[in-house]
């Protein structure tokens, strides 16, 4: 196993020094925007002169007080996140640190329950809905989700009193486009026959990911790749290499990849919205210039080939599963969804039977965020390992 990399600890005390730096920036007037979701598009919140925070949730603590309002089979994803923002609003428990600094929130029209789920969070805070085309590949899709973000340029506008001009948004394509290559930069060192990180540690950094600034988060991942550079690859036992596929894992949800790597597996790449599908497209700056692509197009063209399970047909998604698996030369894939996430689970099956004609193993894990299923899935984790080592 590989050493320890020092720069690690650059990310430790991202959450406190976010909020000061928050904090600050209120009281200099700038507006925070609290989103859940990466279909909506940090350069356009950055050009209109705001901040943003994730507000999306991975700890079980909050879920009881969120039961009082969603349903159980809800996914605990939209009633964590939901529960945070209730003890933030009520003054019960502890409260969302985040949430009490966002002026408002912009939410998106991807999953039934999310949708239903802002609905209410809108009798707490300021709510904006980006309405997102669910078949991406249909006539029209593109242009009307370049409307719905010219819309929400002007929502912004309205808040911010800041246009989110041609200019402003070609400088935050060049940034964000900045981080997607040093994240790319980041995963290409787990394809090492020993990675230098482990599936934990990358988690943890791309859970920052949407905490920090984008300036200080660069800093942190650059830091992170030159210590990687300069250190010497480590020899050492070769474990099984594991990919996860499915939900994402905001912060405080790490029991599934703590189960894998303390039976042993190594996690080299995972396909989720805490992983490759932050970063693996680029906005193209290309067509920027060498056809004077509207900046706003160009922006929704990335967004529109995120793979989300909302989308239908979602083939690239798949695609992209069984290309990754090659790339990251994985032994195996965990498919990892969250109980009552309808799309992540339906769409289980097509994966597997995509990975069956690769050649390439999987085990399907449903869970919460609740630590009552660890020991099951730990037998379950064990017995895979095995089986593909
Ligand atoms: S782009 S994955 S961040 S919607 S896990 S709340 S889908 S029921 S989080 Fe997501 Fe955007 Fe898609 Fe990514 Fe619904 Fe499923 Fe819960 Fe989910």
């Amino acid at each position: 196993m590989a050493p320890r990399l020092k720069s690690l600890d650059l990310f430790n005390d991202a959450y406190a020094q976010r909020i000061e730096q928050l904090m600050q920036e209120k009281r200099e007037g700038r507006k925070v925007i609290g989103t859940f979701c990466l279909y909506v598009p940090d350069e356009i919140i950055f050009a209109a002169g705001a901040d943003r925070v994730v507000l999306c949730g991975g700890k079980s603590d909050p879920i009881t007080r969120a039961e009082e309002y969603l349903p159980r089979s809800v996914c605990p994803l939209i009633k964590s996140s939901f529960g945070s923002v209730i003890q933030s609003t009520c003054g019960t428990g502890e409260a969302c640190p985040h949430f009490g600094l966002v002026d408002a929130v912009v939410a998106e029209a991807t999953c039934d329950g999310k949708k239903k789920m802002y609905e209410l969070l809108g009798q707490r805070v300021p709510t904006y809905v980006i309405d997102l085309p669910q078949v991406p590949d249909s006539p029209g899709a593109l242009r009307y989700f370049e409307s719905e973000l010219g819309r929400f340029a002007d929502y912004l506008e309205g808040l911010t009193c800041i246009r989110a001009t041609d200019d402003r948004l070609r400088e935050e394509i060049r940034s964000a486009n900045e981080t997607r290559r040093l994240l790319q930069r980041l995963f290409d060192y787990r394809k090492r026959d020993v990675p230098p990180l482990t599936g934990l540690e990358t988690l943890k950094v791309m859970q920052k990911q949407y905490f920090l600034s984008p300036a200080v988060f660069k800093d942190y991942v650059r830091a992170l790749c030159e210590e990687i550079d300069r250190t010497e690859s480590p020899a050492g036992e070769r474990r099984p290499r594991i990919m996860i596929a499915g939900c994402p894992m905001p912060s405080g949800s790490t029991k599934v990849p703590e189960i894998i790597e303390s039976h042993g597996g190594v996690i080299v790449v995972e396909e989720s919205c805490t992983g490759t599908r932050s970063f693996e497209h680029l906005v193209d700056e290309e067509r920027l210039v060498s056809e004077a692509l509207p900046p706003m197009q160009a922006i929704a063209e990335r967004y529109l080939k995120i793979p989300c399970a909302c989308m239908t047909p979602n083939d690239r998604r798949i695609e992209s599963i069984v290309d990754l698996a090659r790339e990251y030369r994985v032994d195996g894939v965990v498919y990892y969804s969250l109980q009552g996430c309808h799309g992540y689970n339906v769409e289980r099956y097509c994966v597997q039977q995509a990975l069956k004609q690769a050649g390439i193993s999987m085990l399907a894990i449903e869970t919460d965020y609740s630590a009552s299923d660890a020991g099951q899935i730990g037998l379950r984790v064990e017995a895979f390992l095995e089986m593909i080592a």
